[in-house]
């Protein structure tokens, strides 16, 4: 079922689509209010939030100010005050602070760009501006269920592009997983199907893939799994892989409109509630329910969006206190966000290390990515190193 929905700041001007839900309850939270490292979290009180907040300004209306200058360092000054650029450096001023151990970050397709994976919407690149490969009536058909199931064949075009295997993650990636490092990252969000998040080496744990992956695989009707690397193989070389039980069409367990989301979606109920940062990154926030979740943090709770433009309720004239965003490309702004916090250098090397590690795999077709499968998981012996006692910023 595919819904419309008012966007909230520009009513009706936009739809919003809809993946439905299996239910709003949510699962039982696995985190037990200890962090990886066993030590208890210590709670964030509103009334210290509050009060910190109220000395970091609205972003975008104001620069840094003398004492953010004295904090970040002679060799790391702030950027110059551009319209919505003082975003960061607030935000850099809270973490310092050690305000914010709860980090909940939301990703969409501006992530991945990057990598050279298109994202849907940016006008000339986007997927949806260079349709005509696909032949789909309209953009939203290509992960529509009810057209696959007629038609599975411009989705398939598509996950020739997308699996994973033919690209690698890039410093957004890595700046998430460095969150992680750092034992700052309560979750990610993520509504990409490129498996990147996994790639470079964020826990399972840590992240919630809500749009599905390309991980597993299932009959679209029957829903009865399938092996993924079959599927693979099949769509790779042009074939239908078909159910062994009822022989409909089988697809990948990307969540398109109409279908479920994964079950682990539902961890949000209890961390988005818990979280004390929520950084928003490369997504236009038009896809229901996945949108509405950054309304659901507290409402003293800071909110960050690195984007190419104001989405969602950023889009609100004048910001709601306590919400900041950097506008731009969005690999420059982690790249100058993780300068201000000192990470640069831990980030590169983090990169550097990892790529090494795994060969750079290409896509073979019908085979995994070379040196680390989809489901590969980040080494949280070196994360654990790295957060205990070599992160500057700890
Ligand atoms: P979208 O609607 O295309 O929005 C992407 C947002 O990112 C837009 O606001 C862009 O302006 C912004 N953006 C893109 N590149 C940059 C950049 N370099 N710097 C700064 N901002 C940038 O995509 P959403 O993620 O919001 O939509 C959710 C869909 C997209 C999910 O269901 C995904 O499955 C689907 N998708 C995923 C991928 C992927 O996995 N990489 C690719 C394409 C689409």
């Amino acid at each position: 079922m595919k819904k419309s929905k008012p966007d909230e700041d520009k009513r009706s001007l936009r739809p919003t689509l809809m993946r439905t839900t299996r239910s709003s309850r949510s699962t039982e939270s696995t985190d037990s209010g200890l962090d990886k490292y066993g030590k208890q979290r210590k709670k964030q009180s509103d009334s210290a939030l509050a009060q910190d907040l109220l000395q970091t300004s609205v972003s975008g209306q104001r620069g840094p100010t003398s004492s953010d200058e004295q904090q970040l360092g002679e060799h790391q000054k702030a950027p110059p005050v551009v319209k919505s650029g003082c975003g960061i450096a607030s935000v850099v001023r809270l973490i310092k602070l050690g305000r914010c151990k709860n980090v909940v970050v939301v990703t969409g397709a501006g992530i991945s760009t990057a990598s050279g994976i298109p994202d849907f919407r940016t006008p000339g690149t986007g997927l949806y501006a260079n349709l005509e490969a696909y032949k789909v009536p309209y953009p939203e058909a290509i992960f529509n269920v009810d057209y696959f199931s007629n038609d599975p064949q411009p989705f398939f075009s598509l996950a020739k592009a997308l699996y994973p295997g033919s690209h690698r993650p890039n410093y957004i990636h890595y700046f998430i997983r460095m969150l992680h490092h750092k034992g700052l990252l309560l979750r990610i969000y993520t509504q990409n199907i490129d498996g990147l998040e996994k790639l470079c080496g964020i826990p399972d744990d840590k992240l919630v893939e809500a749009h599905g992956s390309f991980a597993t695989a299932s009959c679209h009707l029957c829903y009865t799994p399938y092996p993924a690397e079959e599927a693979k193989r099949a769509i790779m070389n042009g074939d239908t892989p078909t159910c062994t039980f009822c022989a409909a069409t089988v697809k990948p367990d990307v969540v398109f409109f109409g279908e479920d989301l994964p079950q682990k979606y539902f961890l949000h109920a209890k961390d988005f509630p818990k979280a004390d940062l929520l950084v928003i990154m490369g997504t236009s926030l038009q896809i229901e329910p996945f949108a509405s979740l950054v309304n659901t943090v507290r409402s003293t709770v800071p909110r960050l969006l690195l984007n190419r433009h104001a989405v969602g309720p950023f889009q609100r004239v004048p910001l709601r206190r306590g919400d900041h965003m950097e506008l731009g490309d969005l690999e420059n702004t982690v790249q100058r966000f993780a300068e201000m916090l000192g990470w640069d250098d831990d980030i590169v090397e983090l990169m550097r290390s990892q790529e090494q590690e795994q060969h750079v795999p290409t896509l073979v077709s019908g085979g995994s990515a070379s040196g680390c499968s989809d489901g590969e998981e980040s080494d949280s012996e070196t994360d654990s190193k790295c957060s205990a006692s070599s992160c500057p910023s700890n």
